[in-house]
């Protein structure tokens, strides 16, 4: 079929490789033309996608990457996999408004609409399908189909391969769920079709807030049980020993990337906006998870002060800047948080992350150092936040003055756990 998928990020571009790949011809969209360019000279910047699999259906013409939304004309399908942020706790969907209006202009009869980008309930039929109607002058459900399919990209995961996880997909009405079952029945092992959209954007959100909540429990948890005397690392992991009923998760010093911290907002946002009362789990798993960086702080302080060193003039090197063990993303990191913080109370903060390319903007105010024996031995805290593979904890454990360890990797007299 002739395939459209726009956006072409971490969701739309394994998307778009794959759909190549089992013989779609496929348009890879990007409003960005820097983005487009690099991907049609064969240059992937999207980590499950390498550039020699970018290349391999290059050369054969079955996909190719614009930002001419010229090249849209004749789809048969589209997959909108756009950016959905939050901006000040209120969803923005003028990414999805902007892209529909495009295909709109070039939707004939008969074809799809596939919306991928999570979003709350309600955002296919109540936003995305009166725009499509509106540009393309054809009605949903009697000139085209039109459906909802959330992504579950899991960027890095090598225990779940993007064909191997499991697709939710759903349609306005059973003709459009048939296609749509059907096109990515050809690209992914398993398609799980649900009653409408509405399911399955719910679904979506109901994945990422049972992390999110989860996540948020144990680290309430973790600031109680530190001042009770009990392990909360060692009480989890044996917890996790009970083979049924348990999922195991760990404190942190907060939660960043692009899913958890935004996605169940979705859900309390049109929650609140539908029926005026609040979803109060996600509220106060928002809350607790927002103010981990603050917990992170005080327990510098306070071991400091216990060291009759001012947090005024210390210097304090930050390990692991990214918002998750060896990602390189560093969205939402909860670093940039605990950075501020302390560079608000008059230390010298200094950060080193070596999943961060060297000169990389990291918009973070404070001084990237690499983490060598003397950065740590030199610092009067050690904080470590994410305990990537490439940092050399034998030597942290050893050099350090002090570490708050945020993950439980460390041990020794000049160690506390978060
Ligand atoms: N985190 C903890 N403790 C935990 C797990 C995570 O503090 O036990 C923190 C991480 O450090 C990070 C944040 O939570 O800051 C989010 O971590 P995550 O493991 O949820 O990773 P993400 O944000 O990349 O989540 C994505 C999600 N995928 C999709 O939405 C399609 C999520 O549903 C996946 O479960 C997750 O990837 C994954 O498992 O890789």
């Amino acid at each position: 079929m002739r395939v459209v998928v726009a956006g072409q990020g971490y969701v739309g571009l394994p998307l778009a490789v794959r759909a190549a790949e089992v013989g779609h011809r496929v348009v890879g969209y990007d409003v960005d033309p820097d983005r487009a360019g690099r991907l049609a000279a064969g240059d992937s910047y999207v980590e499950d996608v390498s550039s020699s699999r970018l290349r391999a259906v290059l050369a054969t013409g079955a996909y190719t990457a614009t930002a001419d939304a010229a090249a849209l004309a004749g789809f048969e399908i589209a997959v909108i996999t756009v950016p959905t942020p939050l901006r000040d706790g209120v969803p923005d969907l003028a990414c999805i408004e902007s892209c529909a209006r495009t295909l709109g202009g070039h939707l004939r009869p008969g074809a799809v609409v596939v919306l991928e980008s999570t979003s709350y309930p309600g955002t296919t039929e109540e936003l995305l399908l009166p725009v499509l109607e509106e540009a393309s002058g054809l009605k949903a459900g009697v000139d085209f189909l039109a459906g909802f399919s959330p992504e579950r990209i899991a960027p890095g995961n090598k225990r779940w391969s993007f064909e191997g996880t499991p697709k939710l997909v759903s349609g306005i009405d059973s003709a459009s769920l048939d296609v749509i079952k059907g096109f990515y029945g050809g690209i992914f092992q398993t398609t799980v079709p649900v009653s409408g959209t509405r399911v399955a954007e719910l679904a979506k959100l109901i994945e990422n807030t049972f992390r999110l909540v989860n996540i948020s429990m144990v680290n309430e948890l973790a600031t109680l049980t530190d001042r009770l005397g009990v392990n909360i690392w060692e009480a989890i992991d044996a917890a996790a020993t009970k083979p049924f009923g348990f999922t195991r998760f760990t404190p942190g010093p907060g939660i960043g990337g692009h899913c958890l911290p935004i996605d169940p907002l979705f859900l309390s946002w049109k929650i609140r906006q539908e029926l005026g009362v609040p979803f109060r789990f996600v509220e106060l798993a928002d809350d607790v998870n927002r103010h981990m960086p603050d917990y992170v702080v005080r327990r510098v302080v306070e071991a400091l002060d216990k060291r009759s060193t001012p947090i005024v003039k210390s210097r304090i090197l930050l390990l692991g800047l990214t918002y998750k063990f060896n990602a390189t993303d560093l969205r939402n990191s909860p670093s940039a948080r605990v950075a501020e913080l302390l560079i608000g109370l008059g230390a010298d903060v200094r950060g080193a992350d070596p999943n961060i390319p060297d000169g990389a903007d990291t918009e973070l105010a404070l001084q990237r150092v690499d983490a060598t024996p003397e950065e740590v031995a030199a610092a009067d805290a050690v904080v470590l936040l994410m305990d990537h593979t490439r940092f050399d904890l034998t030597m942290i454990q050893e050099s350090a003055r002090y570490v708050l360890d945020c993950r439980n990797r460390l041990s020794g007299a000049n160690v506390e756990v978060l």
